[in-house]
């Protein structure tokens, strides 16, 4: 008994010892439901619904039911796909602008309970949220405001079916954690049939705070995205970016869903006056709905890798959509891209350098172990570094023990007592004093700087200004390896080859005899001549480790230096030099008001023997003005042209816009002729990213 009055009575010594508070809140601070959603991170998006089948992004409400017939819906498969690459959630296009259901609505004929799939009898979020709960994840669900389909669409009726599919929604499917709500409101549409523009006042028709309380009644731990939140905020783009400077806080009541000063969400306002985090949304592909057209334009590994940084990086979550394909699943390509993107994060931060060395602050606040320098290296999140009030710059310093070379920098605040700090900056011990790497401003829920490789024993965290005592509960610092990724071969109209590794410190290796490159091969120094046909196969190689990428290939025929653009007339079409330009970003369209058949001639400069030639339609996002039938001439005087040495069709080229290649008869000419007879869209003009030959 003695004993344990002892053992209390000292417990009770070392708790009154330290009695120091938590510095007070900085406003505004996070609800306990924004702080679960700030734990997520990253989580999917999958646009799925009628415009999967008309290929078109926006639907115009005048769709038929009868259209939506998916072959092997799996919404297992999603989930599947998103549980491995470590995502924690998916929010479902329960309804797009179009105003299709996916779910058998009791309040409109216009859902999947009229389609082919399932006999009329299924319902895709409800498989969704079976699926969501077998894997253990989160289910969100993105219902459009605005519906070109319904008739009523602009009153007071609509809103009331707005707000009855929104109580379904929120009342079916178990525990919702995100409801979207998107800005596009109003516009021409299908309306019953009316087929006609109606615009709506987007502050006052729907009457924001009536419709969010029933999210707020129904699902009280959901956050509800959009403009204005007031849950989550759009970041201002869908491009996959946050800004460096980032607060979650905005002066909320300056904006509304669909609100003109968008661009102000990309960085929130420091003097917010609501906490309302931004979330990245963005495409894995060029759009949000399944082309096939696109299967070719999944993002790059090293987009995707980017995404991540300028989203979770820059305190903001990274909602990456699927756009689900026709079967009903998550397309391969997207799978395999998702899933290289998450190797590299996993490998960027697989060991934490900085978890439990030795670390120190130039201030602690009340001199207490509650909230010294080790909070912020302990691997808890839950406990924090912080300095007396009125003391808004300190530092940070971790003694690694031993020179290490370091690439990333990860920190965070501890934002249950809101978002803090202004301006930082990080340095390293070099040669007996501190140099800096790099200098921001927000740091928020998470913040992970990038930067060459810096081989220090120390590093030190400067916060330089912050609202009040700053609150430091994490700070992580990682050496990723280096991103092999195959390396961008390019070759200019003069027949320069070049490349580009994407990361610093490699080295680029090729061959040009079609062997495939190693160490050993050529080291690419600088542009490479080759104005002959041939292959450049390339690889990026990191000498420090010995690893190496796959190989880049790129083939070519002779260069086009000598080559002139004919027809469009040089002296009044200047841009039709982007034809032979060896660029395939740059396009040449014929005038929007013309009409077909249309021609495009080009000197090859002398008498080339050729036996096929190549049409790159364009790469960009429409591709409008793609040429579907054609016929193509040579001529040795660019005046006597004959009979065509090809012709016919560019199969299938509107659902797959890649190189075309025509193959034909060997044949001496000097000029080149191809005539556009037709447009995928039947449209008066044409568009060309790139015109080649081929030589035998
Ligand atoms: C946009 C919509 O108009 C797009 O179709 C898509 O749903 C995207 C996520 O939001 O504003």
């Amino acid at each position: 008994m003695k004993r344990i009055t002892l053992l209390l009575l000292s417990i009770g010594l070392l708790v009154s010892c330290d009695q120091t508070p938590p510095p007070a809140a900085v406003n505004p601070i996070p609800a306990s439901r924004q702080l679960k959603w700030h734990e997520m991170e990253f989580y999917a998006f999958v646009h799925f619904n009628m415009n999967t089948f008309t290929d078109i992004e926006w639907g115009t409400g005048g769709e038929s039911p009868e259209l939506f017939n998916p072959t092997e819906l799996d919404c297992r498969q999603w989930a599947r796909v998103c549980k491995e690459a470590g995502m924690k959630g998916i929010i479902l296009t329960a309804k797009h602008h179009d105003g299709f259901c996916l779910w058998p609505s009791e309040y409109t004929e216009h859902s999947v309970k009229n389609s082919p799939w399932k006999e009329g009898s299924g319902d895709v979020v409800q498989e969704l949220a079976d699926a969501c709960k077998e894997y253990g994840l989160k289910l969100g669900l993105y219902l459009s405001p605005w519906d070109r389909n319904h008739a009523e669409y602009g009153t007071d009726a609509y809103l009331a079916y707005f707000r009855n599919q929104l109580t379904e929604l929120m009342s079916n499917y178990g525990e919702v954690f995100e409801v979207w709500f998107d800005g596009a409101n109003g516009g021409t549409g299908y309306y019953g049939g009316a087929n006609e523009d109606r615009r709506v006042d987007r502050r006052t028709y729907y009457d924001w705070p009536v419709t969010r309380q029933i999210v707020r009644d129904l699902q009280p731990n959901a956050v509800m995205f959009s403009d204005a939140g007031p849950g989550v905020r759009w970041v201002g783009n869908e491009a996959g970016w946050a800004g460096e400077t980032n607060w979650s806080s905005i002066r909320r009541d300056e904006f509304y869903p669909g609100s003109p000063n968008y661009k102000d969400l990309t960085t929130g306002h420091e003097d917010g006056t609501h906490w309302v985090p931004a979330e990245v949304d963005v495409s894995i592909r060029p759009g949000w709905y399944y082309h096939h057209s696109e299967d070719h334009k999944v993002h790059s590994v090293k987009k995707l890798v980017d995404i991540y940084y300028h989203s979770i990086g820059r305190n903001a979550s990274f909602l990456l959509n699927f756009p689900v394909d026709r079967r009903g699943l998550i397309h391969e390509r997207d799978v395999e891209q998702l899933m290289k993107m998450v190797e590299v994060i996993k490998k960027d931060m697989e060991f934490d350098l900085a978890l439990g060395k030795d670390i120190t602050a130039s201030q602690v606040r009340g001199d207490s172990k509650k909230f010294d320098a080790s909070k912020a290296n302990d691997g808890d999140h839950q406990t924090y570094w912080a300095t007396d009030d009125g003391v808004t710059s300190a530092s940070l310093i971790i003694n690694f023990g031993a020179k290490t070379t370091f690439n990333r920098f990860l920190v965070q605040e501890y934002i249950p007592l809101g978002q803090r700090v202004k301006q930082f900056s990080i340095e390293a011990w070099i040669n007996g004093a501190w140099e800096e790497i790099d200098a921001q401003t927000t740091i928020g829920s998470k913040r992970i700087l990038r930067f060459e490789n810096v081989t220090s024993e120390k590093i030190r965290l400067n916060i330089l200004d912050s609202k009040a005592s700053p609150t430091i509960s994490n700070v992580e610092v990682y050496h990723a390896p280096k991103l092999l990724e195959p390396p961008a071969i390019r070759r200019d109209k003069k027949g320069v080859v070049t490349m580009e590794a994407f990361d610093g410190g490699l080295e680029l290796r090729y061959t040009t005899d079609g062997t495939k490159p190693g160490k050993e091969s050529s080291l690419y120094t600088g542009g490479i001549g080759i104005s002959e046909k041939g292959q450049v196969d390339a690889i990026a190689f990191d000498p420090a480790t010995g690893l190496s990428s796959e190989a880049a290939t790129l083939s070519f025929d002779i260069s086009k230096d000598q080559w002139t653009v004919v027809v469009p007339d040089p002296g009044t079409d200047s841009k039709g030099a982007a034809i032979i330009d060896s660029d395939e970003r740059s396009i040449w369209r014929s005038d929007r008001a013309g009409s077909l058949p249309q021609e495009v001639v080009v000197d090859l400069g002398e008498n080339l023997e050729l036996s096929g030639f190549t049409y790159l339609p364009t790469q960009a996002r429409y591709i409008d003005g793609t040429i579907s039938h054609y016929r193509f001439y040579v001529s040795k005087n660019g005046r006597r042209w004959g009979n065509p040495v090809s012709e016919g069709e560019f199969s299938n080229i509107r659902n797959s816009p890649i190189l075309q290649t025509k193959s034909f008869d060997p044949v001496k000419a000097r000029f080149i002729k191809l005539v556009a007879d037709r447009e995928i869209n039947d449209q008066g003009f044409i568009t060309i990213a790139e015109l080649g030959i081929i030589t035998p």
